[in-house]
C-alpha cells in the first residue's frame, strides 16, 4: 500500500476527521469496517429475538407497547448499520447470508433464552445499558457513516434504557416473588454480560489495529470497567446481589477486580454451539425465505415504488 497515501490518511485521523466512503483508506481499514459494523447489524437483528418473544406477553398494554416500539427500534438500528456497511462495499445480500450460513459472528449475548419477563427486562436494562456505553464512545470514533449511525442509535437506546431501568424497578419494588425473578434473571444472565464486551484486552485479536485508526475508541477491559462502575451500584441499590464473589472495585488500580467468566464457554457461544444459536438463524432463514417473493417483485417492478424518479 502506498506509504504516502498511508500516511496521510492516519494524519487525518489523529486530526479527528472523519473518513467518508469516496476517500482513500487502507485495505485493512475497509476489512475490519465491514466485519464490525456487520456484525453489529446482525446482532441489532438477532437481539430483537429475545425481547420479541416477549411482546405477547408483556404484562399490561402498556409495557406491550413500549416493548414493541423497542424491539421495532432494533430492527431499524439493523437498517442503519447495514447501509453503513454496504458504503465499504459488501451488499446486504452478501451480508445477510453470511449471517445465516453461521459464517458471520453477532453478539454473544442473543444466544441464550429469555425464560421469563424478568429475562427480558434484564436485556432491556443491562444489556443496552452495556450497548450504549459501547456505542458513545465508538461513535467519536473514524468513520462517518458508522458515527452518524451510532448518533442516531444512541439516541434511541437511550429511551430503551429508560424503559428497562422503569421494568427493573417495578419488579424490584413488587412483590418477593418479583424480586426473586429479577435475581434469577441477574443470576442466569452476569456471565454473558460480561462476555459482552469481549475477551480480555490481552487477548482480544482485533483491538489494537482498531484503536490506531480510531474505530474502536476503547479497549474491551475498559467498556467493561465502564459498564461495572455505573450499573454494579445500581443494581445493588435496588438490594440485588451479583453472582461473582470477587466482584470488587480495587481502590488501589481503580478498576473493578472479578472473577475471569468463562471463556471458553463464550467461544463455543460465537462459533455457533451456545443454547439458541440454531434457534436464532432458523428464524432469521425463515424470515428470509418468507420475504424473497416480495424483493423479487420489487426488482422486476416498473411501478413508481422501485424507481421514484424516472
Ligand atoms: N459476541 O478481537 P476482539 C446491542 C469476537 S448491539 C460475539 O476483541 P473486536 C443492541 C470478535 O468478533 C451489541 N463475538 O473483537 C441491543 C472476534 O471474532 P472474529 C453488539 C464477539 O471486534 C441491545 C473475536 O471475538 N455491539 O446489544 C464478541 O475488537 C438489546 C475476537 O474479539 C457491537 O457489535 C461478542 N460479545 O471487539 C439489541 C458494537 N466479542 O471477527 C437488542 C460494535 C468479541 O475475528 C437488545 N462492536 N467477539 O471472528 C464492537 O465494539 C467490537 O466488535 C466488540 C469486539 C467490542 C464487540
Amino acid at each position: 500500500e502506498d506509504p504516502e497515501k498511508l500516511a496521510a490518511f492516519e494524519a487525518r485521523i489523529d486530526r479527528g476527521e472523519k473518513i467518508e466512503p469516496v476517500d482513500w483508506m487502507p485495505q485493512l481499514y475497509r476489512k475490519q469496517l465491514i466485519r464490525m459494523i456487520e456484525q453489529h447489524a446482525h446482532s441489532e437483528i438477532i437481539g430483537a429475538l429475545p425481547e420479541g418473544t416477549w411482546i405477547t406477553r408483556a404484562p399490561g398494554f402498556k409495557r406491550k407497547l413500549a416493548l414493541i416500539a423497542k424491539v421495532q427500534d432494533e430492527v431499524g438500528h439493523a437498517q442503519l448499520l447495514y447501509s453503513a456497511a454496504e458504503t465499504l462495499g459488501k451488499s446486504r445480500e452478501a451480508m445477510i447470508d453470511d449471517l445465516i450460513t453461521g459464517k458471520s459472528k453477532y453478539s454473544n449475548i442473543f444466544n441464550y433464552p429469555a425464560y421469563t419477563w424478568a429475562d427480558a427486562c434484564f436485556i432491556s436494562w443491562l444489556v443496552d445499558a452495556g450497548a450504549i456505553v459501547n456505542q458513545l464512545a465508538n461513535a467519536k470514533g473514524s468513520y462517518g457513516p458508522y458515527c452518524r449511525a451510532l448518533e442516531r442509535i444512541c439516541a434511541e437506546e437511550s429511551f430503551h434504557l429508560k424503559y428497562g431501568h422503569h421494568c427493573v424497578i417495578y419488579l424490584a419494588t413488587g412483590t418477593a416473588r418479583q424480586r426473586e425473578m429479577f435475581q434469577e434473571a441477574i443470576n442466569r444472565w452476569w456471565t454473558p454480560m460480561m462476555h459482552f464486551f469481549g475477551p480480555a484486552d490481552k487477548i482480544s485479536t482485533h483491538t489494537q489495529v482498531l484503536m490506531k485508526w480510531k474505530v474502536k475508541m476503547a479497549s474491551n477491559d475498559d467498556t467493561r470497567n465502564q459498564f461495572l462502575d455505573m450499573y454494579v451500584p445500581k443494581i445493588l441499590e435496588l438490594g440485588f446481589t451479583i453472582p461473582d464473589e470477587k466482584l470488587k472495585k480495587n481502590p488501589e488500580t481503580g478498576r473493578w477486580d472479578y472473577t475471569e467468566p468463562d471463556w471458553e464457554e463464550f467461544m463455543r457461544v460465537i462459533n455457533g454451539d451456545g443454547p439458541c444459536n440454531k434457534e436464532r438463524l432458523e428464524v432469521r432463514r425463515i424470515a428470509e425465505e418468507r420475504g424473497r417473493w416480495v424483493r423479487e417483485a420489487l426488482r422486476s417492478s416498473k411501478t413508481a415504488y422501485v424507481t421514484p424518479l424516472a
